[in-house]
């Protein structure tokens, strides 16, 4: 339509995030009610509700919408992504970990709590974010397709997933001599396993047909990696402001990482590349694959 208004004509994407980041974190705080024992509620709730992109719930509810379905429908399963993603943090901080004493700029759970407490509120959120899927998806949404997204879920986070991501990053920490195979093994399971869950699970719960889970799947593996390379730019990027160059290059001799194999620029380049694979599976999907392209960019185009 020649007569819209170019800017009535584009996705305004961060008015979008805004408004998923509030319906999310709502669904989230109504989760966890506190009751007794208090702690162990407070506890998850001070992880859970600690601010955060967001960004794993909000794609389940967006391929949700892009497959037919509704809001409601991925509700349940978008918030345990962010359970799910939420535990992984918690237990990726604590001492026997990353042993990390800050997480989105407040103290992590165990420097709060203690570390009893913050490896029994990982717990608690991985048990109900499965129990959530089961008990408060709708109706609407056919059984089969639950038992589709636990399964999804379970793997995403097991060895098979995160767990065995973690188990190769912890192996590969100090070592200067990591192949561009085993560090793809490490994001793909530490990060990309979950992105891809919240994904293809938005697409389960609105009934995807195997095809084009199988589209899903290859956006979010693509984006999974970008955000990754992302993440180790920004963490050179941010160091460097923040401590001077040698700082940044410090960061970069100490870890192998995708800007340390490739450099900064190559890195963004290939990010660049993964990030228009991604947008070149939603092809199918039309107009309605708007909000999923514009992540998809937004990702390569974050600041932090
Ligand atoms: C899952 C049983 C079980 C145990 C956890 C500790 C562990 C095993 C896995 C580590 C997972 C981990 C820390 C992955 C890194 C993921 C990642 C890229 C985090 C940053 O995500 P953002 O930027 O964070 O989306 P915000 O704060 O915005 O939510």
């Amino acid at each position: 339509n020649l007569q819209k208004m170019p800017e009535e004509a584009t996705f305004n994407l961060l008015a979008y995030l805004k408004e998923r980041q509030k319906i999310c974190e709502a669904a989230l705080d109504q989760a966890i009610p506190v009751i007794y024992p208090e702690k162990i509620y407070e506890s998850m709730r001070y992880s859970l509700l600690a601010g955060g992109k967001r960004l794993r719930p909000i794609l389940c509810l967006a391929t949700c919408e892009m497959m037919g379905g509704t809001i409601d429908m991925a509700m349940p399963a978008a918030c345990a992504v962010e359970m799910i993603h939420t535990m992984s943090l918690i237990h990726d901080d604590l001492p026997a970990m990353d042993n990390d004493d800050y997480r989105r700029g407040k103290l992590t759970n165990h420097k709060v709590y203690n570390e009893a407490i913050a490896i029994l509120a990982g717990d608690g959120l991985l048990a109900l974010a499965f129990e959530f899927v089961a008990t408060q998806t709708p109706q609407s949404v056919a059984r089969d397709r639950v038992l589709q997204v636990i399964a999804r879920l379970g793997r995403a986070l097991g060895a098979a997933g995160l767990v065995g991501g973690q188990v190769v990053d912890l192996d590969s920490e100090g070592k200067s001599d990591i192949s561009l195979e085993t560090l793809n093994f490490i994001h793909n399971h530490k990060t990309a396993a979950l992105l891809e869950a919240s994904v293809v699970c938005g697409g389960i719960v609105a009934g995807a047909s195997s095809e084009d889970v199988q589209r899903l799947t290859r956006y979010s593996q693509n984006i999974g990696l970008a955000f990754q390379i992302v993440d180790d730019i920004l963490d050179i990027t941010a160091t460097t402001e923040q401590l001077g160059k040698s700082a940044g290059k410090d960061i970069a001799a100490k870890k192998v990482t995708y800007p340390s194999l490739w450099g900064i620029e190559e890195s963004r380049a290939k990010a660049q590349q993964l990030i228009e694979a991604a947008c070149a599976e939603l092809e199918p999907f039309g107009e309605l694959a708007q909000p999923l392209q514009a992540i998809a960019h937004y990702i390569t185009s974050r600041n932090h």
